[in-house]
């Protein structure tokens, strides 16, 4: 009886956390085999590139460009008669990201600015009707992925800074903004959505942002996610409103952080789900280009945070912010260049792989595959050993990554030795095998 109560209790206070979250209706939501299968292939992927490219690229200042500096959208628009990014070449970036190893693409179809980065029929603030551009990058990008075998994804703004419909700073009173036409802008949306859904091929995933901005209006995610699941059954929807997720929802994101943690400032109180897990990060500082941006994250920094990722079940969605001449800036081409080295090597040791074998160490992190436990010592110790608590798995035998060369192992009821020469000079990861029964 006390343990019922204690039941109780709990899921009282489990239920109206999530009711505080979100207050508003859920959409039933049963997801299909091919939405679950989506799921799978999506952690099998485990690292993907983002761009966030639009308008505000021309400042050179960040995506928040716009807000930082209080444009009015009147003078902000003006902004779309210098964007003609010439040297925009969508088989060019597929083939940065391609040999960076990733394996798909997230790309920004419309930010918090209100310009759509596509054809579109909503509006006319957009890439084709109010730029000289005259082409459409998303369909340039999405035949670009097609033809490499990457997956392409859209992120989706559902703050807007500039609409009417919004009513960007007003009040929200029973869920809508007063002075505004919600109806309105929910329409917009899902209009928006169709077009990104029916005319770019497969779309992998649906990227929300901005929830976090109207925390107290009716998102109508029972509409927005059923068109969705009803359009494209498959693709996936992840919302980056920094809450635990909520019905309907494929994928848990993770901004600035690793699954679990609050580094970045995003995650407090979040529990991590079941569901498929992704952090994203950015390269330097800014997510939109930034010129005065030079906080460049090292090669190593950010391989430790795509195997750190991995080993707590999560794929990691690492950006870009390409210039307004349409090229990616050559640090990041660079820097990519060098991941890309390191996932030719060791690739199969994240790819495909499942996390959760361990908690975190000093050291390091486990990924398994199969009947394999990849150790990926990231801090070498100064003790000529590794010890890895709360091991379930039995042992077989233990190598190098390249298998050449056996690893003296000895495994406790309370844990396991790993006696290993580590290299403290300058290696990423010393990557080793584990065989398990
Ligand atoms: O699309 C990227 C960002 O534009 C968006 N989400 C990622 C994926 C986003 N990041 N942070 N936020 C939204 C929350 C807002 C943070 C802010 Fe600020 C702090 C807004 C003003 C102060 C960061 C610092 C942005 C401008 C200055």
């Amino acid at each position: 009886m006390k343990k019922l109560g204690l039941l109780c209790l709990l899921s009282l206070i489990f239920f109206s956390a999530n009711a505080q979250d979100y207050a508003y209706p859920m959409p039933e939501y049963t997801p299909t085999a091919g939405n679950l299968e989506s799921r799978q292939e999506f952690q099998d992927m485990k690292f993907g590139m983002f761009i966030h490219w639009g308008i505000y690229s021309v400042l050179g200042d960040g995506e928040w460009v716009m807000y930082q500096q209080k444009i009015k959208n009147d003078t902000y628009k003006k902004l779309t008669k210098f964007f003609n990014p010439q040297d925009f070449n969508a088989e060019e970036w597929v083939q940065i990201a391609k040999s960076a190893g990733m394996k798909y693409i997230t790309i920004t179809s419309r930010h918090h600015d209100s310009f759509s980065m596509f054809d579109s029929k909503a509006t006319d603030y957009d890439i084709i009707d109010a730029t000289r551009f005259d082409r459409d990058p998303l369909k340039e990008l999405a035949e670009a992925c097609k033809k490499e075998g990457i997956k392409l994804n859209f992120y989706y703004s559902l703050l807007d800074w500039a609409r009417e419909d919004y009513g960007f700073g007003h009040k929200i009173v029973d869920g809508k903004p007063v002075d505004a036409d919600w109806d309105k802008y929910i329409a917009f949306m899902k209009a928006q959505l169709t077009e990104l859904l029916t005319n770019y091929g497969e779309i992998g995933c649906i990227w929300f942002d901005g929830h976090w901005e109207r925390k107290k209006a009716d998102w109508r995610y029972n509409e927005i996610y059923s068109l969705i699941h009803e359009l494209s059954p498959s693709t996936l929807i992840a919302n980056n409103h920094h809450l635990t997720p909520i019905p309907g929802e494929d994928i848990q994101t993770f901004e600035r952080d690793l699954p679990g943690e609050n580094k970045g400032g995003y995650s407090k109180g979040v529990k991590v789900s079941q569901l498929p897990l992704e952090s994203c990060a950015t390269m330097a500082k800014s997510w939109g280009f930034n010129l005065n941006d030079k906080k460049y994250k090292s090669t190593k920094q950010l391989i430790h945070f795509l195997v750190n990722a991995a080993g707590k079940n999560g794929n990691l969605l690492l950006n870009v912010g390409p210039m307004p001449n349409g090229e990616i800036q050559p640090e990041f081409v660079q820097t990519l260049k060098e991941v890309g080295a390191w996932t030719t090597k060791y690739g199969e040791s994240v790819y495909g792989t499942r996390g959760n074998v361990i908690k975190t160490q000093k050291w390091g992190t486990i990924t398994k595959k199969d009947k394999v436990l990849y150790v990926h010592i990231l801090n070498p110790t100064k003790e000529p050993y590794i010890f890895i608590p709360e091991l379930k798995e039995k042992i077989t035998s233990a190598t190098s990554f390249d298998g050449k060369t056996k690893i003296k192992f000895k495994q406790l009821k309370e844990g396991t030795f790993l006696y290993t020469k580590m290299d403290s000079n300058d290696t990423i990861d010393t990557v080793l095998k584990l065989k398990i029964k």
